[in-house]
């Protein structure tokens, strides 16, 4: 099993909705153990200002489905969920990235773990510290509330839904 942290984003659309599809099919393809989804924060945009607040989180998952297999899984429900790529760090219905995977470190072109940007991001970092504050972070043997106090970027992340009331709602769509 791969315990691996995904980060979810999205910023164009109905945020939470496409949020919450991607968990959704995320349980179902990458037949996860176990599942822990941080609360969801809306962010302020990061690298290209000119765009709408973000909705961040992040999920934590146990998975059979090694590395590739599971940026594999990601892209798909990318796809699915109607992503286009466009200009670099521009608005997106839907952005699924791998951040860390625990015991694994690669740096491909197509896959780079740990992810590179995770120290300088907040909207990355305050989801990831609220369900594992103490995970070291491959490289920069860091825990990840060390690089959350330790960050010097001061983008706004607010609370937007606490991760109870969004597991409430995915439980309601599922049933
Ligand atoms: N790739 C390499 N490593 C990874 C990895 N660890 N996880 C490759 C996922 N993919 C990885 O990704 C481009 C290529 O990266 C893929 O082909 C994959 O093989 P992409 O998703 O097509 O491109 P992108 O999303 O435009 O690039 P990237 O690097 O994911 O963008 P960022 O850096 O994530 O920036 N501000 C706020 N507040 N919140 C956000 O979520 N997101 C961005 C996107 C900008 N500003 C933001 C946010
Ligand atoms: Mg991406």
């Amino acid at each position: 099993m791969f315990r691996t942290f995904i980060g979810i984003g999205s910023n164009s659309g109905d945020r939470l909705a496409a949020i919450q599809s991607a968990i959704t099919m995320l349980s179902k393809t990458a037949r996860p153990d176990r599942v822990v989804i941080s609360s969801i924060y809306e962010t302020e945009p990061f690298g290209y200002r000119n765009q709408a607040y973000f909705l961040n989180g992040v999920i934590e998952i146990a998975t059979p489905l090694n590395p590739l297999e599971t940026l594999r899984c990601l892209q798909r429900i990318e796809r699915e969920l109607g992503r286009k790529r466009g200009i670099k760090w521009g608005p997106r219905t839907i952005d699924l990235d791998i951040l860390a995977i625990e015991g694994f470190e690669c740096e491909k072109k197509e896959l780079t773990v740990p992810h590179p940007g995770l120290a300088e991001r907040r909207f990355v970092l305050v989801p990831f510290d609220e369900i594992a504050p103490c995970f070291v972070i491959a490289r920069l043997n860091k825990t990840v509330r060390q690089l959350l106090n330790q960050t010097t970027d001061e983008s706004q992340v607010n609370l937007y839904i606490t991760s109870g009331a969004l597991m409430k709602k995915l439980k309601e769509v599922t049933q």
